[in-house]
């Protein structure tokens, strides 16, 4: 998501590393080196002047922690000024007192509207919410027909209304979103998601539809949606909307993509509205709401341990994690049946090189974040293949694994039989591994046991 800038500010920390102290010398330097990294991540001129500055002023002030080393000073400040940029605060949703409460989706033609409006439905649904859909984009014939398909994948309410049958003198726009409101009361929904006509420009009669849709439904929140990867025109049309409709947020889409992060770095400031959420993928689940603090973190290399934990206590189920924790220590072992469950309870994580990228590059985890573009993501699903072309019983056997019982998995996984070896010693060695914690008993075991559990930190 931000590798770039990532890569470059960190270049610039380690040119002050190994320097006694913070020097106007050995800062301008590595100020001049942040500038150019986040001018290449394409942040607003503006934003990056204001930045340079207040960390130049910081750096240079009593504000250091004497007990820092030069480069940790720096990071630190630039970690607090790059927070206090985004808005130091996860970015709350209003919700109407009296519901439903009401969300209007603007943007231009493409940026992730109707995509988003169903990410977003299903954010609220699993928070315990009861959102309801409606599309009032009645120009491209297939957009309110998008917006099914959506709310279809994800079990959400959708008005669908009738397009035709005009209400004298009320334009069909209006027509539906009125009608949308009055079903969402009716059949007891607690939000209504407003999904909206794009256009390729910033033009008046967007503006001025935009505009009515706001007098009548009064919503709570309006939502820019922005393309990450349009970068500064993503800044500057949220500017524009911002203007005519006082926006409450953004919602920042394709952060998955190569988007060079500038957008996200710099619309908050641009608009004076916090980046609420980001979009990272096309499927519904791929939506997290924008913590400053964590994405800082990611930026400069610090990891997100938070997110990390967030995302393991969604996607893991807990009680197999027990059950593999508690088998993997006492003396029978765990069977490659076992382990292949494991294997597929890291897979819900995600792919292997995001979870690397979560974790920190520094301290004891270090070199890790710079694995992840080497993982071999194919080497966990071949080594899945391999145990499924096992027998139950050579699963759970795994001592009965002959050769001739070797060359046969290793031809139905498509595999050598020099890898069906390899996991299987692989397999051996942390089986015995995990036999030798469960006898030491005592703390390192209730570790272990910890660390097994799901990740559950908390
Ligand atoms: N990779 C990725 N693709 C996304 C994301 N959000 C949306 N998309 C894709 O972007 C394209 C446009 O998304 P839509 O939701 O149709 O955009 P829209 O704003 O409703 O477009 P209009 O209604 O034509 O104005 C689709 O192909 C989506 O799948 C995201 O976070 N990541
Ligand atoms: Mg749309």
């Amino acid at each position: 998501m931000f590798e770039n800038l990532s890569e470059k500010l960190q270049r610039a920390f380690k040119n002050l590393r190994g320097q006694g102290s913070v020097t106007e010398e050995n800062m301008t330097e590595a100020l001049r080196e942040i500038r150019v990294a986040l001018l290449e991540a394409d942040v607003n001129l503006n934003v990056v002047k204001e930045l340079i500055e207040h960390i130049r002023v910081k750096a240079m002030g009593q504000e250091v922690l004497t007990s820092l080393s030069p480069t940790e000073q720096v990071v630190k400040i630039v970690r607090d000024e790059l927070i206090a940029i985004l808005g130091k605060d996860v970015a709350r949703f209003q919700f109407a007192s009296r519901p439903p409460t009401v969300i209007l989706m603007a943007g231009l033609q493409g940026s992730g509207k109707t995509t988003t409006a169903g990410k977003l439905a299903a954010w609220l649904q699993k928070g315990g919410h009861r959102p309801m859909l409606v599309s009032v984009d009645v120009y491209r014939p297939a957009a309110r027909e998008q917006l099914r398909v959506v709310a279809k994948a994800i079990k959400a309410n959708i008005y669908e209304g009738d397009e035709k049958g005009e209400a004298a003198g009320t334009p069909l726009v209006e027509r539906l979103a009125k009608e949308a409101r009055r079903e969402a009361v009716i059949t007891g929904c607690d939000t209504l998601i407003v999904d909206t006509a794009g256009r390729l420009h910033v033009d008046e009669q967007l503006m001025d539809e935009m505009a009515k849709l706001k007098a009548l439904l009064s919503p709570q929140e309006i939502l820019f949606i922005a393309d990450a990867m349009t970068g500064q025109d993503a800044v500057k049309s949220a500017e524009a909307f911002h203007r005519q409709l006082s926006l409450t947020g953004t919602v920042l889409t394709k952060m998955d993509g190569d988007a060079r992060g500038g957008a996200a770095l710099s619309i908050r400031h641009v608009t004076g509205q916090p980046v609420k959420f980001i979009g990272t993928g096309e499927k519904p689940d791929a939506f997290e709401p924008f913590h400053p603090d964590r994405i800082v973190g990611r930026i400069l290399g610090m990891g997100d341990i938070m997110g990390l934990i967030e995302r393991a206590e969604d996607k893991l189920d807990r009680k197999k994690s027990e059950e593999f924790a508690r088998k993997a220590l006492s003396g029978d072992g765990f069977s490659l049946e076992d382990f292949r469950d494991q294997l597929r309870q890291i897979k819900k994580l995600g792919s292997l090189e995001s979870i690397m990228k979560m974790l920190p590059s520094v301290g004891p985890l270090a070199g890790m974040q710079q694995m992840a573009g080497q993982v071999d993501e194919k080497q966990l699903t071949r080594v899945e293949a391999i145990i499924n072309s096992m027998t139950q019983k050579e699963r759970d056997h795994h001592e009965i694994i002959s050769g001739s019982r070797r060359k046969r998995i290793a031809n139905g996984s498509g595999t050598t039989v020099q890898e069906v070896n390899q996991l299987l010693r692989q397999y051996a060695q942390m089986r015995k591994m995990f036999k030798g914690i469960g006898k030491g008993g005592g703390l390192l075991q209730r570790r272990a046991m910890g660390m097994l559990g799901g990740m559950r930190g908390r």
